[in-house]
């Protein structure tokens, strides 16, 4: 086939082998972060994926192809290069054609991972419906392409600069299976908890890839999401962070930021207002996710080796 991918070394040897291999997001580290902790939190999550025994593969457009795990000049020059294209699934094509470089959101990075053969994605926190996207009707690509992945996705829950409720609702429509780990409730990214509860719940990386398994032996497009909350102890305060959250999107509204600049703009905000504090729950939920989705990858593989 002649698709404009650019697959490394270690992780079309990790494909060829049938090793455990997780899809890393980069758009979180280009526009979800400030240089140099968007760096460290990417070396660390790979680190992360490393030491539960998987391989990372971070995922980025760079000179005309999808780029299926980067090398350390690639990584730095995708966190420092200014005009980085925040590319989800529309974007695609345009990107690859202009020879931008672009950081791939939830959605492109379920694609490019599919693409690849790779059955796990990582990220910080997924997009959803955003606040009174009732009315704007700005619901993130990510929803519709998680309903025709069949990929499975560790993530942090959503920021509650979304809104939550909603978000769920529209992944229950898209048939999207969404497991809580090791909780009853969606995490909202910074805090572990978003008070909305979920239908399924699983304790070990094991249950998880047997659902993904599942999923795929029913024949069921779409995906399966693993929502992961941010440890206790790196956890924010609810009521606190409302009231940032608040202030960003009153800002955000004031500056009249509309579609794909309003998360960027919003994250941005949040960061400016919540400082280091903020930056270190960030940090240490996509480093959790990692080895969290490494597990799960690596069940996935020694169920197969089993015949599961
Ligand atoms: N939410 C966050 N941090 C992020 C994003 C969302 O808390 O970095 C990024 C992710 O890459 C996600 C994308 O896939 O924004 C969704 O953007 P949009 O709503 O424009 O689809
Ligand atoms: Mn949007």
């Amino acid at each position: 086939m002649n698709m404009p991918l650019a697959i490394r070394p270690e992780v079309a040897a990790a494909l060829a082998e049938g090793r455990a291999i997780v899809a890393i997001e980069s758009a979180v580290l280009a526009h979800g972060m400030p240089y140099p902790q968007n760096i460290e939190t990417a070396r660390r999550a790979e680190a992360a994926v490393r030491a539960q025994g998987g391989v990372p593969a971070t995922i980025a457009i760079l000179d005309g192809r999808v780029q299926i795990g980067l090398s350390e000049v690639q990584l730095e020059s995708l966190a420092t290069a200014e005009n980085v294209v925040k590319v989800s699934r529309r974007d695609l094509p345009v990107v690859l054609a202009d020879r931008r470089a672009g950081a791939t959101t939830v959605a492109a990075t379920l694609i490019a991972a599919e693409w690849a053969g790779i059955a796990l994605v990582v990220t910080g926190g997924i997009g959803g419906v955003h606040r009174g996207g009732e009315n704007s009707l700005d619901i993130s690509a990510d929803l519709a392409q998680l309903a025709r992945s069949r990929t499975g996705l560790v993530c942090a829950g959503a920021k509650s600069i979304l809104d939550i409720g909603r978000s769920l609702e529209v992944l229950e429509t898209l048939g999207v299976t969404v497991l809580g780990y090791q909780t009853d409730r969606f995490p909202a990214f910074y805090c572990p908890d978003s008070g909305v509860a979920l239908a399924h719940r699983v304790e070990t990386a094991e249950q998880a890839a047997q659902v993904l398994r599942l999923r795929r032996q029913l024949d069921l497009a779409g995906g399966v999401v693993i929502a992961n909350p941010v440890p206790v102890e790196h956890g924010q305060d609810p009521e606190a962070m409302e009231k940032l959250i608040q202030r960003a999107l009153a800002q955000a509204e004031a500056d009249g930021i509309q579609g794909k600049a309003l998360t960027p703009f919003v994250l941005a905000s949040l960061a400016r207002l919540g400082g280091e504090s903020l930056l270190r729950t960030n940090q240490e939920l996509i480093c959790h996710n990692a080895a969290v989705a490494a597990e799960v990858a690596v069940a996935l593989v020694e169920g197969e080796e089993r015949g599961a």
